[in-house]
């Protein structure tokens, strides 16, 4: 059984192969580039036992998406293909954020019937994102659903804000995302998105906003990360480096906090496995750097 659960929407990534922008880049590569399951793919080279639930597109890019996330060492018994709908996809665009086409994708049709068969209730940690909530409604209802079911069993609420302007309706991003953030037990939270989102200036405005979370990580770019829990307060600067790009750097610091996590590690040695983890996807234009193959360990 999956000691990690993920469940999130995934599309095909096509990023320059250099951090140019696409009015300018030759050469794309493709991958799979969805939040949750990069979470999962991570803690998977981490060696610890993931699965990832979401639906696909019935054709060519849902496979491969599939057959690569799997060949990462997740399970994804639980992520199927929806024939009458598409995979989703969408372009990095170095310097300029990122180009989605992924309205009406098959992950948007996402509902509560996703889980129904997942045992979320074995996990030890689920883990949800920002983004599905903006995905549809069913996908808010599916948030919700998941959320209620978690809340009655030990399995802990792992939530990243993942704030995605362009996903949201002008205003109702904010208190969507603080309500759900303030129901999770671990929740990670850019400094930068709790400033668009909340006006939150220091990491202990946004503490003081989310006073409900249990493990509540704010992520201060190349400053640093620090963990609110309970009444302590633990800061971990980040590792120095030169950033190549950044999306998907987020989900590998929640890979490295969780898996550090699920060890039993302390508050300063989960940040640091974060902020080592997040390093790797900084030094490159991928998603998903890891160290060459999955590492086998006693979490498995
Ligand atoms: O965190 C990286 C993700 O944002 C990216 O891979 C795509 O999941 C994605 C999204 O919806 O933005």
């Amino acid at each position: 059984m999956p000691r990690l659960i993920t469940i999130g929407e995934t599309m095909m990534m096509l990023t320059p192969e250099h951090a140019e922008p696409l009015a300018t880049a030759a050469k794309l590569s493709l991958h799979p580039g969805g939040a949750e399951s990069n979470v999962a793919s991570h803690a998977a080279h981490l060696g610890v036992s993931s699965a990832w639930v979401s639906v696909l597109g019935d054709d060519v890019l849902g496979h491969r998406i599939r057959t690569s996330i799997e060949l990462h060492g997740v399970d994804v018994q639980w992520a199927t293909n929806d024939p009458d709908a598409t995979t989703g996809v969408y372009f990095k665009d170095p310097g300029h954020g990122v180009l989605y086409y992924r309205r009406d994708s098959a992950a948007s049709r996402m509902s509560p019937s996703t889980v129904a068969s997942v045992p979320l209730e074995q996990a030890e940690i689920v883990h949800l994102s920002g983004i599905t909530p903006a995905l549809s409604l069913s996908c808010a209802d599916l948030v919700e659903a998941v959320f209620e079911r978690v809340a009655t069993n030990t399995a802990l609420l792992s939530f990243d804000v993942n704030y995605r302007p362009s996903l949201w309706q002008a205003g109702a991003a904010a208190p969507a995302l603080l309500a759900l953030a303030n129901r999770a037990d671990i929740v990670f939270v850019g400094l930068d998105e709790a400033q668009s989102l909340w006006g939150c200036v220091t990491p202990e405005d946004v503490r003081a906003i989310l006073p409900d979370t249990g493990r509540l990580i704010v992520k201060d770019g190349d400053v640093g990360a620090t963990e609110f829990n309970a009444g302590t307060q633990v800061f971990e600067p980040a590792i120095p480096t030169e950033v190549i790009e950044a999306v998907g750097a987020g989900d590998a610091f929640a890979a490295g906090y969780l898996s550090a996590a699920l060890r039993g590690n302390p508050t300063a040695v989960r940040l640091r496995a974060g902020h080592e983890r997040a390093r790797l996807v900084l030094l490159s234009t991928s998603d998903f750097t890891a160290d060459p193959s999955p590492t086998q360990s006693s979490l498995t």
